[in-house]
């Protein structure tokens, strides 16, 4: 929870920031008519990113080694409310700028926006959202490990929840998503016994995606008569603390690309029971207006 305090205090600080960099601009902004500055020139080499935790901040890095176009370019490493801050000021302003984003997200929908191609696959394809318990979970809680294991939902169901969440909080929304997904939440649940308040931890990661699928989780377990408790932590440490037993359970691994490393250093301590939703992507993003369209565009700083 920690964490959110933070968040605010970034985004406020990349606005500062952003206002600090406008203030060198020579009039400029308008991109149409400037031919003299590149668009690496305008965003001076920058690529903004999250949270140095987050899978994608990884890959980011990945990509900038990889593509020899990237030469001389960094990752701004911030958060996600201090990327979603640079990224409304340069829209405001009609400017370049290129960040770290992923579906889903609401991003997609405040902003006309568009991922570069990404023609070396760095930054992972289409991906899937997977459950992973601990080892002993199907022993100690066998029918908890049966709900999870059938828990699956579409990237519609997990946007509602994001979306709703966003008027409301996370537990209003999730709860408004199970009363109208009765048919769903009877598969999960079908004959399943009720529990007597034995505890759940569920581990869990600090965006909106994941806080909406662990919030419907959450729910339908305590609606069963378990004892749930969501623990956001940074993807390494959930791994971990799946492998170690501390945690009993996450929905939130992205694979087989955001989160690989983790998932391979705990692939032999921890019980992957697949996915739980297909279809998400991280990628290079930047607004719909800037004229290009891969990562392959983008020229070396000289
Ligand atoms: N994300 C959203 C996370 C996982 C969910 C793509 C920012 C990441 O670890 O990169």
């Amino acid at each position: 929870m920690n964490r959110f305090k933070t968040l605010g205090l970034t985004i406020g600080m990349s606005a500062a920031l952003l206002l600090a960099a406008c203030g060198d601009d020579t009039g400029s902004s308008d991109n149409s008519n400037n031919v003299t500055a590149s668009i690496g020139e305008q965003v001076d080499y920058k690529i903004i990113g999250i949270e140095p935790g987050a899978g994608i901040t990884g890959l980011s890095h990945d990509t900038l080694e990889q593509y020899e176009n990237l030469e001389g370019w960094t990752l701004q490493e911030s958060s996600t409310a201090g990327m979603i801050g640079t990224l409304d000021q340069a829209i405001r302003n009609e400017e370049p700028v290129i960040v770290t984003g992923w579906t889903p997200h609401w991003m997609f929908s405040a902003y006309d926006l568009k991922f570069l191609e990404d023609p070396k696959g760095v930054l992972g394809g289409a991906e899937n959202i997977n459950t992973v318990v601990r080892k002993d979970l199907e022993k100690d809680l066998p029918d908890v490990y049966t709900v999870l294991d059938r828990f699956h939902w579409e990237t519609e169901d997990m946007e509602k929840v994001m979306y709703d969440a966003q008027n409301a909080d996370f537990e209003t929304a999730a709860a408004d998503w199970v009363e109208k997904n009765e048919d769903k939440v009877n598969e999960w649940t079908q004959d399943i016994a009720q529990g007597n308040g034995e505890k759940v931890k569920l581990v869990s990661v600090p965006w909106d995606s994941e806080i909406a699928s662990s919030s419907v989780v959450k729910l339908v377990l305590e609606n069963l008569g378990y004892e749930v408790e969501v623990i956001p932590v940074d993807p390494a440490i959930m791994f971990q603390a799946i492998a170690t037993g501390e945690g009993d359970a996450t929905v939130a691994p992205w694979l087989p690309t955001t989160h690989q490393s983790f998932y391979e250093k705990h692939k032999d301590d921890i019980v992957d029971l697949g996915e739980n939703l297909e279809g998400t992507q991280n990628g290079f993003v930047v607004p719909a207006y800037m004229d290009i369209d891969s990562i392959e565009d983008l020229k070396p700083k000289e």
